[in-house]
């Protein structure tokens, strides 16, 4: 696995790199543990591998499970999840000040959105509205875009909605994350994209920002011709 640096400045790959845990060799090795819940004193004590799946059972909340020293910003995150109470992803994970997180509960009734931006809450609730799961079974699917920050959710592979993260810095560990004895993960997988170009500005703005941006953009641009 490599260890990848992303600094603020959009950081475009040519490569794709991938990293993926089926869990069927029993073990946790490559994921690290963290609690967003001061009641949680021993966060990994409650993450452990059965029958080929990841549980998370702390019974407390925003329970981290995050694939170690791999920083992201554009990328596609997906994980089959059973749920028990709650299941979900995070993503753009600095410290438990500054993380994008979704989820749902085993209603699948709400779909959740969790980020925190240098201490600072934004909380909105989504409705879901896919197909119910009788099995409290889902495929949870994110799509995100480190240059507008734009985060597309997808369940059981229906589009639901887009968030737009309120975060500036946007890369960070990505995992999943539990919450009141939370539930079941597999088939976990995190691709890095390939940074969309810079969305082109209004000719007022372009004004504004002056050639610094118009040499970004030039430079997206031979990125894609490459
Ligand atoms: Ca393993
Ligand atoms: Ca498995």
């Amino acid at each position: 696995m490599a260890l990848v640096i992303v600094g603020i400045s959009q950081t475009c790959y040519a490569a794709p790199i991938t990293f993926s845990d089926n869990f069927n060799d029993g073990n946790t090795n490559g994921w690290i543990f963290t609690s967003g819940d001061d009641r949680e004193t021993n966060p990994s004590a409650h993450w452990s591998v059965v029958d080929g799946r990841l549980q998370g059972n702390s019974p407390y909340d925003a329970q981290f499970a995050l694939v170690n020293n791999l920083s992201l910003s554009s990328q596609t995150l997906q994980v089959q999840t059973e749920i028990t109470h709650g299941t979900g992803v995070a993503l753009w994970y600095k410290g438990l000040n500054n993380y994008v997180s979704f989820g749902s509960y085993g209603s699948g009734a709400a779909i959740y959105v969790g980020e925190w931006f240098n201490g600072v809450l934004f909380a909105p609730v989504y409705e879901h509205i896919g197909p119910p799961s009788v099995s409290n079974i889902y495929d949870w699917k994110v799509i995100t875009n480190s240059s507008t920050g734009e985060i597309q959710f997808f369940v059981n592979g229906l589009y639901e909605f887009t968030y737009t993260a309120a975060t500036t810095e946007r890369y960070g560990l990505s995992g999943v994350v539990s919450g009141n004895d939370g539930g079941y993960f597999d088939n976990f997988t995190v691709t890095s994209d390939t940074c969309p170009p810079a969305p082109v500005p209004e000719p007022s703005t372009m004004l504004l920002l002056g050639s610094g941006l118009v040499g970004l953009i030039g430079y997206g641009r031979k990125k894609l011709i490459s």
